[in-house]
C-alpha cells in the first residue's frame, strides 16, 4: 500500500463510514478512519486464513480465557501488517499527528494481568505461526477498573472502553447462542433433559488477530450477554419503567465487569454464571463449527483442541460430556474419553486462595445436570484408577482444579520450577496416577509488540546489526553477540537506552510533575500489588537506602528512581495499604532536598498495557522479588531483559530460566530458594530474628512505624509492621540483607556504564528463547498436537 492509498482509504472511511468532512475531523474520527483502512487490509489476509482452514482440514486450537489483556490495537495492527511508513506519511500529508492518534485509543483491559496478557501475546504468536486458533472470551462492557490516586489512596473507577465504538470488532448477531441457569432435570435413561428456569443469549463480536508480516490471521470470538426477551411492554405501559427493563439489565450483568481479582478467590455466584456463559457458548459454537465439516464426534480430538486456560473454563470437562451424552447419545464412558483427549488446562498459579472451589450446593442450584455429571466423572475417575484419595468432589466443594486435572489430557504450568512444585505439592496425588499429564511450557511474549513496536530505537539498532528475521525467529538474536564487543555498537546500544529513558523522563515530568534525572538507575517493579510479589521489600530498601543518604548526603551516591506501577484488588485491604504507603514514602523522599537528587520514587497511577509499553524500554533494572515459589512464571521479567534491563531478582518462575539464558553475572541474584523458603517458615520467630541481625532494616521498620510518611497519622501503617514484625508469611524481613547487597551491587555496576551496556546487550542477545512463538510451538507439539497450516504470502506493506 502506497502512501497516497493509504490516504485515499483514511478519507474513505472519513467521509463515508464515520460521516465527517476532514474540516471538522477530530483525533477520534482520524483515529476510527486509520483503524478501518488498516482493517479492510486485515480482513482478506483473515478471510484467506480462514478458508484454508477449512480447506485443509486443519485441525484448530481453541483458548478459552476469561481474560484476554489486549491493550491497544491499532499500532500492532500497522506494525504486523507492515503499514507503518504507509500511514506516518499518509498522516503526515493530512496533518494529522500519528502519535496523537496512537495515544488516543482506549486501552482494551479484559485482564488483570498475567494470566491476560499471555493469553493476548498466544494470541498474537498463534497468529504469526500460523496455527488455526480461535480466542474465546467475554466482551465486559468494563474492563478492569481505572485506578486513580487520592491523597495517596487508590480509587477505582470504572473503565470504560467501549463508550466510543470499538474499531477492530464485528458484531455477529446470527451467532447468538442461547444459555440456561438453574431449574430442573429430567433423568431418561443414560441420558437426561435439563430444564432452566432462567434463560439468556450469548452473541458474539470477531477480533482479526493479524500475525506479524500479516501471512495469517484468527478470530477472538468474545460473548456479549443479551436478555432472551427484549424489555417488558406490559409493564411498560403501565408506567412501571424500572421493571420493564429489569430483564435486560439482569442479563447484562453477566458481561458487564471483569473480576478485578488477581490470583486472589472470588467466591461469587456471579462469577460462576460468567464462567458457565462463555465457557457454554464457546463450546456449543465449537462442536457446531466441527459439526458442520465431520459427523463423527469421536473425531473431535484429532480435529479440535480446546484449552483451559487456568480453571476459569473448568466447567467445559462437565459442559462437553453433558452435550456429548444428553444432546447427542454418546454413552457416558466414551463421552468422557472423548472431552478429555480434546481438553487440556493450564495452571498458572500455586496460591491456595487462588484455587477455585464452588459450593455444591451453588453448583447444584445453579448447574444441576453439571453436578450430577461432576459426582459421575469423580466416580468413573476413582474406578479408573483403583483409588479414592484424589476427588473433584470433597467436603461440600467441587474442586475446579483437580477437575480440570481429570478431564484433561495434559496439563502444564508456565515454567520449569513452577511445573516441578506442581508435581510435588497441589497436584502430587494426581501425578502420581498420571505420571505422563504434566508438561511444562515456559511462558513468552511476543517480541512484535515487546520489542518491535515498543522499542523502536533499539528495534533499529538491532535490525542494521543483524537484519530483521529476529522478528520471525527471536532466537537469532544470539546473532548479537559478537557485536557486543565492538565499542560502537555498544554505543548505540546505551544511546538508544538514554533516549528511551528522556522520553520517559519527558512524560513524568508532563504528567506527574516529578523531575527525574535520566542519568540515574531507572529501577521498575510493575506488576499487581501483591504481598507474594513484594512490593514492600523494595519499599524497605528504598526507605533504608534514603536513610543511609541522609546520614551522609556528600557521598557521591548513584542517584536512582524507583518507579512502581500497579492496581490493588479493591477488596485486598494489605495490597492498599501498599499502594498509598508507596505514594507516602513518595511524597516524603521527592521533597527532601538532601536526598532527592540521589533517591526519587514515582508511581504513575493506572498501571495497563500500554503504560508498560512505555516503561519497559526505558528501564535499567527490573524487580522481581517474589518470595521464592510464588510467582508461577512472570512474564514482565521477560520483556524487560529483552529490552536491556538487568534482573534483580530471586530463584523464582521463569526469572530461573531466563538466568540462565542470560547468564549468572548479567543478573542480580539474591534469596532463599523456595526449598529454603519453606525451611525457613518452620523457624518461629524467623522475622523477629532478620530484624534484629539487620540494623538497616530494624531502622527501615522503625521510620514507618513511628509516622515518618505519615505524620498527620502515624499509626496509619501499624497493620504493615505489625504484620512484618510478626507474621511476615512471605519472609520480607529474612529475604532483606541479602537483597540490600544485590541492589549495592546494582550501584557499584551500574557506576561502570560500559560495563553495565555489554550487559545489558548480553541480556537482549539472551532472551530470544522468551518468545511466545517458542511457547506455542511447545504447545502445538506437546499439548494440541495441531500443524502449522501453510501461510499467506507477506503482506505486500
Ligand atoms: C499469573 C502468574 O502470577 C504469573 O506468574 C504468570 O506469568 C502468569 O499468570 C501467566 O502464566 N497468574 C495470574 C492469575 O495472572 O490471575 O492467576
Amino acid at each position: 500500500m502506497t502512501p497516497a492509498q493509504m490516504k485515499d482509504a483514511i478519507l474513505h472511511h472519513l467521509v463515508y463510514t464515520l460521516g465527517k468532512d476532514a474540516a471538522h475531523a477530530q483525533t477520534y474520527d482520524w483515529r476510527m478512519a486509520l483503524s478501518f483502512a488498516v482493517r479492510d487490509k486485515i480482513v482478506d489476509r483473515w478471510f484467506e486464513a480462514t478458508r484454508r482452514t477449512y480447506a485443509g482440514q486443519h485441525k484448530r486450537v481453541y483458548y478459552l480465557s476469561m481474560e484476554f489483556l489486549i491493550g491497544r490495537l491499532l499500532k500492532d495492527a500497522i506494525i504486523n501488517m507492515r503499514l507503518e511508513e504507509a500511514a506516518i506519511d499518509a498522516l503526515q500529508e493530512l496533518k494529522v499527528d500519528y502519535q496523537a492518534i496512537l495515544e488516543d485509543e482506549p486501552d482494551a483491559a479484559l485482564g488483570n494481568g498475567g494470566l491476560g496478557r499471555l493469553a493476548a501475546c498466544f494470541m498474537e504468536s498463534m497468529s504469526t505461526i500460523g496455527c488455526p486458533a480461535m480466542g474465546y472470551g467475554i466482551r465486559y462492557e468494563n474492563g478492569l477498573f481505572r485506578q486513580r490516586f487520592e491523597n495517596g489512596r487508590q480509587v477505582e473507577e470504572p473503565e470504560d472502553w467501549l463508550s466510543q465504538r470499538h474499531a477492530w470488532e464485528f458484531e455477529r448477531p446470527e451467532v447468538s447462542i442461547d444459555i440456561g441457569f438453574g431449574g430442573h432435570v429430567q433423568e431418561i435413561g443414560k441420558r437426561a433433559n435439563w430444564y432452566p428456569s432462567e434463560m439468556l443469549i450469548a452473541m458474539g463480536h470477531d477480533t482479526p488477530i493479524i500475525g506479524w508480516r500479516g501471512r495469517w490471521g484468527n478470530t477472538l470470538r468474545l460473548w456479549e450477554a443479551r436478555p432472551m426477551h427484549g424489555f417488558d411492554l406490559q409493564r411498560f405501559n403501565r408506567g412501571d419503567y424500572a421493571a420493564a427493563a429489569e430483564p435486560e439489565a439482569l442479563a447484562r450483568t453477566l458481561s458487564r465487569v471483569l473480576y478485578p481479582d488477581d490470583t486472589t478467590e472470588q467466591g461469587k455466584e456471579l462469577r460462576l454464571k460468567q464462567e458457565f456463559f462463555f465457557t457454554s457458548a464457546s463450546l456449543r459454537d465449537i462442536l457446531r463449527r466441527f459439526e458442520s465439516e465431520y459427523d463423527d464426534l469421536r473425531l473431535l480430538p484429532k480435529k479440535a483442541a480446546i484449552q483451559m486456560n487456568d480453571t476459569h473454563p473448568a466447567i467445559a470437562g462437565p459442559e462437553l460430556v453433558r452435550l456429548l451424552v444428553d444432546e447427542r447419545g454418546i454413552d457416558f464412558e466414551e463421552a468422557v474419553g472423548i472431552a478429555r483427549n480434546t481438553l487440556s488446562y493450564t495452571n498458572h498459579t500455586l496460591l491456595p486462595e487462588a484455587l477455585e472451589r464452588w459450593d455444591e450446593g451453588l453448583m447444584g442450584r445453579l448447574l444441576p445436570r453439571h453436578l450430577q455429571l461432576i459426582f459421575r466423572i469423580n466416580e468413573l475417575h476413582m474406578k479408573d484408577v483403583g483409588t479414592r484419595k484424589v476427588t473433584a468432589v470433597d467436603d461440600g466443594h467441587v474442586k475446579m482444579g483437580e477437575l480440570s486435572f481429570i478431564m484433561a489430557h495434559r496439563v502444564n504450568g508456565v515454567s520449569a520450577l513452577h511445573t516441578e512444585l506442581m508435581k510435588s505439592t497441589v497436584f502430587k496425588d494426581l501425578h502420581e496416577l498420571h505420571p505422563n499429564r504434566i508438561v511444562n511450557e515456559t511462558n513468552g511474549v511476543t517480541p512484535r509488540r515487546w520489542l518491535l513496536s515498543c522499542n523502536p530505537r533499539l528495534s533499529t539498532l538491532i535490525t542494521d546489526a543483524i537484519g530483521d528475521d529476529w522478528v520471525d525467529d527471536l532466537e537469532q538474536l544470539e546473532k548479537l553477540e559478537p557485536h557486543i564487543d565492538d565499542a560502537a555498537f555498544l554505543e548505540s546500544y546505551a544511546a538508544a537506552k538514554r533516549q528511551n529513558k528522556n522520553d520517559l523522563a519527558n512524560w513524568i515530568a508532563e504528567k506527574l510533575e516529578v523531575g527525574i534525572d535520566p542519568e540515574a538507575i531507572f529501577d521498575v517493579q510493575i506488576k499487581r500489588i501483591h504481598e507474594y510479589k513484594r512490593q514492600h521489600l523494595n519499599l524497605l530498601e528504598t526507605i533504608a537506602h534514603w536513610l543511609e543518604i541522609r546520614d551522609n548526603p556528600n557521598q557521591g551516591w548513584v542517584p536512582r528512581v524507583k518507579i512502581f506501577g500497579g492496581k490493588a484488588a479493591p477488596g485486598y485491604v494489605f495490597a492498599k495499604e501498599i499502594v498509598r504507603l508507596t505514594n507516602d514514602v513518595a511524597k516524603v523522599l521527592n521533597s527532601d532536598p538532601l536526598t532527592s537528587r540521589y533517591l526519587k520514587v514515582v508511581y504513575p497511577p493506572n498501571y495497563n498495557v500500554s503504560l508498560a509499553e512505555k516503561l519497559i524500554p526505558a528501564s535499567d533494572l527490573s524487580e522481581q522479588i517474589s518470595t521464592a515459589g510464588k510467582e508461577a512464571s512472570g512474564t514482565g521479567n521477560m520483556k524487560f531483559a529483552l529490552n536491556g534491563a538487568l534482573t534483580i531478582g530471586t530463584l523464582d518462575g521463569a526469572n530461573v530460566e531466563i538466568r540462565e539464558h542470560v547468564k549468572p553475572e548479567n543478573f542480580f541474584l539474591f534469596g532463599m530458594t523456595a526449598d529454603e523458603v519453606m525451611e525457613r517458615r518452620k523457624i518461629g520467630g524467623h522475622s523477629g530474628q532478620a530484624i534484629a541481625a539487620d540494623p538497616r532494616l530494624a531502622r527501615a521498620i522503625e521510620a514507618i512505624r513511628a509516622g515518618r510518611f505519615s505524620p498527620d497519622e502515624p499509626g496509619r501503617y501499624h497493620g504493615i509492621v505489625d504484620n512484618l514484625v510478626h507474621h511476615d508469611y512471605f519472609l520480607v524481613c529474612s529475604d532483606f540483607t541479602d537483597y540490600w547487597r544485590a541492589q549495592r551491587e546494582a550501584d557499584t555496576a551500574f557506576a561502570a556504564p560500559k560495563d553495565w551496556a555489554r550487559m545489558a546487550a548480553f541480556n537482549t542477545a539472551r532472551s530470544g528463547w522468551f518468545s511466545s512463538d517458542r511457547t506455542i510451538r511447545g504447545y502445538m507439539a506437546d499439548v494440541w498436537h495441531a500443524e502449522a497450516a501453510p501461510t499467506v504470502e507477506d503482506a505486500a506493506g
